[in-house]
């Protein structure tokens, strides 16, 4: 089971959901929000210092962007197999690193992408500026043999153009850094080639700093990949890569960057990668569900297989009604092209969001628990929007318990008024077969 995995599952089982279950009003999240960001220095996820991760105060903006763009792009776009090809298809170093001089996407322009982005309503961005295949996307002297695409034939520094764009376009930037490098035969014996190793967390030291120094305010540091050998987790490798060091480091030229927890040292939030569904209560930290538009993998595939629109507006309201923000992912072509059917894609959201974004956008989770496959909620001032995904066959209504507040009216948003009836158990929502949307019905009711 992938670390992310294994750590939000010791999290779900270790926190009282039942407590909070019913009503969540706004200094109780308050409260919670400083208990619970606590949550995130459960053993396991990590090492820890003071002053090394953010306060909850300095991750609201993080909390209200809601939805970001992932970016895997590199030499691995060629064999067009995804990211992992150069383990998987156990190719040599020296033979792999031939893929640069094929490297030169004439028709990359990151203002493209900052678009794309935008027009899906996306708020930031996290591109790859290095995978575990060792190839930098910037003009780095810290890379192990120059293997970067500066000093290389497309002799461009990607990750300057992209966080030029990101800003222009008014988008959060964030960077991708992979610690672990294929290259090195000590990352896979760190212990029995300690020099090798050694080697490999130099260009790491080295290469984080030329990322934070070089490149203006980064807002979000994205690491991946410090387990060693393929074994165990990030935290478990904390004594080969020293991250207290690491991160200290990365504050010192970005003082206010949301640090994910990647590094062996715990996160300023938590991750959940990959497509499985998201269930269960309100998650009380700052948390993130990373994803594929394409199936297939994170690095850009010929093997086609995208998401629908439904997939997309479901995961992303069942991941922002239990306080999680959504990094979708795109791979795009060896030119920097993104497939013209993943902007389609996107473009759709963004139709969606649209309309519906005041429903996600600096909202918060609840104040009701999300019933699994069914609805959802956020919240923000007087206003409470309801999700609901799917309503269970042949109904048309829902029961929302007490929440120590009133409903005291209700329609679609962007629609027409709903009846709204009280009882003791709480509040009745009925709707008419007309007023359900099958993407997703949003509701907006204002409480007192
Ligand atoms: O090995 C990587 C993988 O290639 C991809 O980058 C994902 C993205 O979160 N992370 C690792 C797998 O957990």
């Amino acid at each position: 089971m992938k670390p992310g995995i294994k750590l939000l599952m010791s999290l779900f089982l270790s926190l009282p959901f039942g407590v909070y279950a019913q009503n969540m009003g706004a200094d109780e999240r308050k409260s919670m929000e400083k208990a619970n960001y606590a949550g995130l220095k459960n053993p396991g996820n990590g090492v820890s210092a003071a002053g090394l991760n953010l306060p909850p105060e300095k991750m609201q903006w993080w909390e209200d962007q809601k939805f970001g763009m992932f970016i895997h792009w590199g030499l691995y776009a060629i064999p067009a197999t995804g990211e992992w090809t150069m383990f998987n298809q156990k190719i040599p170093a020296d033979e792999y690193a031939k893929l640069a001089d094929q490297f030169k996407p004439k028709n990359f322009d990151a203002n493209v992408w900052a678009k794309v982005a935008k027009d899906a309503g996306m708020k930031y961005m996290v591109m790859v500026s290095r995978h575990h295949d060792g190839f930098a996307m910037w003009n780095s002297a810290a890379s192990y043999r120059h293997f970067d695409s500066w000093e290389t034939a497309a002799h461009r520094d990607f990750v300057k153009e992209y966080t030029n764009a990101c800003r222009k376009a008014g988008l959060k930037a964030g960077i991708y850094y992979s610690p672990l490098d294929w290259r090195f035969p000590g990352y896979f014996d760190p212990k029995g080639l300690p020099e090798n190793a050694a080697l490999m967390k130099k260009q790491t030291y080295g290469q984080v700093e030329e990322l934070m120094k070089n490149y203006g305010k980064i807002d979000i540091l994205w690491y991946d990949g410090g387990w060693l050998a393929h074994k165990g987790s990030d935290a478990d490798a904390a004594w080969f890569w020293e991250p207290l060091k690491l991160n200290a480091m990365v504050r010192k030229y970005q003082p206010d960057i949301v640090i994910n927890p990647r590094s062996g040292m715990v996160g300023d939030f938590e991750t959940n990668e990959g497509g499985a569904a998201v269930k269960g209560p309100i998650i009380p930290i700052p948390w993130e569900k990373c994803l594929n538009l394409n199936g297939s993998s994170w690095g850009y595939n010929t093997t086609q297989n995208l998401m629908s629109l439904k997939d997309i507006i479901t995961m992303l309201v069942n991941t922002v009604d239990r306080g999680g923000n959504m990094l979708l992912n795109i791979g795009p072509d060896p030119d920097g092209v993104i497939p013209p059917a993943h902007v389609a894609r996107l473009k759709e959201v963004g139709t969606w969001l649209k309309k519906y974004g005041e429903s996600i956008y600096a909202t918060r989770p609840g104040p009701f628990q999300p019933v699994d496959g069914f609805y959802g909620a956020t919240q923000k001032g007087n206003k409470v929007y309801i999700h609901i995904v799917k309503m269970p066959d042949g109904s048309s209504e829902i029961n929302l318990p007490q929440i120590g507040k009133t409903v005291t009216s209700g329609k679609v948003l962007g629609g027409m008024p709903i009846k709204i009836l009280h009882d003791q158990s709480g509040t009745r929502l009925v709707l008419t077969t007309d007023q359900l949307d099958p993407l997703c019905t949003t509701l907006e009711l204002n409480v007192k």
